[in-house]
């Protein structure tokens, strides 16, 4: 009969037949409609608040009807609400998906029939989602006895709840993902929000109906609290007579808001990429010091070639009295040359202070190995100073 009704395969005068028929069987069977944002957690509200009806009231049976939105690109729709919804396991529950079929719209045009179709089927309880587009979702009110609109902290400013019409019509607003950073303030400003719709700015905050949920936590005391409030509403504004339930659940309230069992506590939640900075921060430490490894390996090399009679055994220090410049004595040979010892000494010196620096020790290598070449007759006394790993002494 969904098909037919949604396939447009009855005409009007055998839908106002089926309408009173409808009326006349399911009159006061009541009408939960869940509408809101997109991925606020309608679904999983549904399915916690069905857990709930199936769990108090052993011989419900609950009908639910999820809409989705049409694409207007491909003209399909990804009826995925299902997925969320963990008590269709039981066979107390039907479920129908359905798409929009209209861009840009909350509701199915067809949605109303289907609706009426349902709760004159001797189920006691009708549930709806409709598709939440933003705005203007308050199409749903219309159709349903319990408008409950699902929302989450992420709103923006608190300006922008003056532009939400559903906190205006809906019986119950649940503010969903409580676990999430924020939350707390988003619940203050809704509640404010809602008092200030209505005028009613001395109503208590536990009376306005404005419920903080973690709908993905099992067993939430919010969501518990919400139900309770609920089934409160249900049975006073329409006494249902089901014979298979009452509506009036016997719900542990004392707790009333979610507590946070989240996973990853708030404070933690940068944990691991804390983890991986540090990682980071030590390759780069070993790659600095296999960079300045590699240099000290060159330059024991570059000491080798120009046969440094003191050099050391690869990955061994200098001999301590090798590290001592000497200031060799003005002799006649060093005159002769014209290579006074101090000008010899100082790359030494430049070359072993910019080595322990960090700087670019090599930079003095190739003058100092020119040196040598030319003045093979006094060789410099500089090489012991070229120690690139011992700490290095300079006396003058
Ligand atoms: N952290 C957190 N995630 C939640 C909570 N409730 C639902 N979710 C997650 O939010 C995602 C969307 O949830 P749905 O229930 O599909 O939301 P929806 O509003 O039905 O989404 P649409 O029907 O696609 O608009 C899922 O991954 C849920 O697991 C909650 O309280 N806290
Ligand atoms: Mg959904």
């Amino acid at each position: 009969m969904l098909t037919a009704i949604e396939e447009g395969e009855l005409d009007e005068t055998q839908l106002a037949t089926l309408r009173k028929e409808w009326q006349l069987a399911g009159g006061k069977t009541p009408v939960i409609g869940l509408t809101g944002t997109g991925g606020a957690g309608k679904s999983s509200v549904t399915d916690e608040l069905m857990n709930r009806f199936l769990q108090h009231f052993p011989e419900m049976r609950i009908a639910v009807i999820s809409v989705d939105p049409t694409r207007r690109r491909t003209g399909g729709a990804l009826l995925g609400d299902r997925i969320r919804m963990n008590s269709l396991r039981s066979p107390r529950v039907f479920m129908r998906s359905m798409a929009t079929r209209r861009q840009n719209a909350a509701i199915n045009l067809v949605l109303k029939d289907c609706v009426a179709f349902l709760r004159g089927q001797g189920y006691d309880l009708v549930m709806v989602e409709t598709a939440g587009i933003g705005q203007s979702d308050s199409e749903i009110v219309d159709l349903v006895d319990f408008p409950v609109y699902v929302m989450t902290s992420d709103f923006g400013a608190p300006s922008q709840l003056e532009k939400i019409d559903m906190i205006d019509y809906a019986e119950l607003v649940v503010l969903n993902k409580f676990d999430k950073r924020g939350a707390e303030d988003a619940l203050r400003d809704v509640r404010k929000q809602w008092k200030r719709n209505r005028t009613a700015f001395t109503m208590k905050d536990e009376d306005v109906p404005v419920y903080p949920t973690i709908a993905s936590q099992f067993n939430d005391p919010g969501v518990s609290w919400m139900f309770a409030n609920l089934c409160r509403l249900v049975k006073a504004k329409l006494q249902p007579n089901s014979a298979h339930c009452d509506f009036a659940p016997n719900v542990d309230t004392a707790l009333k808001e979610p507590r946070a069992t989240v996973l990853i506590p708030g404070a933690r939640t940068r944990y691991l990429a804390e983890i991986a900075e540090q990682g980071r921060h030590i390759n780069t430490a070993i790659e600095r010091q296999a960079e300045a490894a590699d240099r000290a390996q060159s330059y024991w090399q570059s000491l080798r070639d120009l046969e440094d009679p003191d050099l050391p055994r690869q990955l061994d220090l200098y001999d301590p009295h090798h590290l001592m410049l000497q200031r060799a004595p003005a002799t006649p040979a060093a005159a002769r040359t014209n290579t006074p010892p101090a000008a010899n000494a100082a790359p030494a010196a430049t070359a072993a202070r910019s080595c322990s620096s960090g700087s670019r020790p090599w930079a003095n290598a190739p003058t100092a190995a020119a040196r040598c070449r030319k003045n093979a007759a006094s060789p410099p006394r500089w090489t012991a100073a070229w120690s690139p790993c011992a700490s290095v002494t300079t006396t003058r």
